[in-house]
């Protein structure tokens, strides 16, 4: 793999409710940190990743628009839908509203985006109920966990999102959630889903530049980029 720093280029999004750990999620994957109290998304955020897919013995640029949560920025998050080969639908463990309200971020996504976009359903947070009792059979342990880890299996598999859960505090399944959804780009390119350089949100790399992979990209914090910046 010498002389090139990345053989593709996968544009990702990340959506769901305010205050499920989008940003946080982000930072952690492009930093290896966590705030514990972020500044909140105005607009949409950029961070971008080099992961390497051993078995494919390929290295994947991920570029991750984190899109705010909340309803006043929906007109300028929806145009950053379009052309993205991934998506990141995050809700709250402890939050069953965030985890019902994935419904309508899909049906947005959906509508939106590409039809081979490959989505992956992260419960996020995961560290808030570790080492708690699931069920709760007499009402009175405090069980954090809003949504079961079967539910929401059943659901990924129902509407064929992937799924896993992360903590983005703790680090737990964070760079796993954007290399499984990575490996099934992959796949789909393999397949002829997405059509190399013709699908806006999977771009090949260009003959050899001279660079060497490198492991970490920062996180650019570039506020608000008009719709037309894909790249
Ligand atoms: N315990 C815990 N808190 C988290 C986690 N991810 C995010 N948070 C916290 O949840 C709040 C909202 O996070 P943020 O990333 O801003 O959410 P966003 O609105 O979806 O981008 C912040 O106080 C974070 O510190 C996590 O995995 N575990
Ligand atoms: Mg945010």
């Amino acid at each position: 793999m010498a002389g090139i720093s990345w053989h593709y280029v996968f544009k990702f999004i990340i959506t769901g409710d305010a205050a499920v750990g989008k940003s946080s999620l982000l930072i952690r994957l492009t930093d290896q940190r966590f705030l514990a109290n972020p500044d909140p998304t105005l607009g949409v955020e950029f961070g971008s990743k080099l992961v390497t897919i051993p078995e494919e013995n390929k290295v994947v640029k991920l570029q991750c628009w984190d899109t705010a949560g909340t309803e006043s920025f929906r007109s300028i998050t929806r145009s950053y839908y379009r052309g993205a080969a991934g998506c990141l639908l995050v809700y709250d463990v402890t939050s069953r509203k965030s985890f019902l309200n994935t419904r309508t971020w899909l049906a947005d996504v959906r509508q939106h985006a590409d039809p081979h976009l490959t989505c992956i359903l992260v419960g996020n947070k995961i560290d808030l109920c570790q080492d708690e009792p699931e069920t709760d059979q007499t009402g009175s342990a405090k069980s954090k966990r809003q949504v079961s880890v079967e539910e929401a299996e059943l659901y990924a598999k129902e509407e064929g999102l992937l799924f896993v859960e992360s903590s983005a505090k703790s680090g737990l399944n964070v760079e796993r959630a954007f290399e499984q959804a990575a490996r099934d780009i992959l796949d789909k390119i393999h397949r002829g889903a997405f059509d190399d350089d013709q699908s806006p949100g999977v771009k090949l790399s260009k003959p050899a530049t001279g660079n060497t992979p490198s492991n970490n990209l920062s996180l650019d914090a570039s506020r608000s980029r008009p719709a037309c910046c894909n790249s």
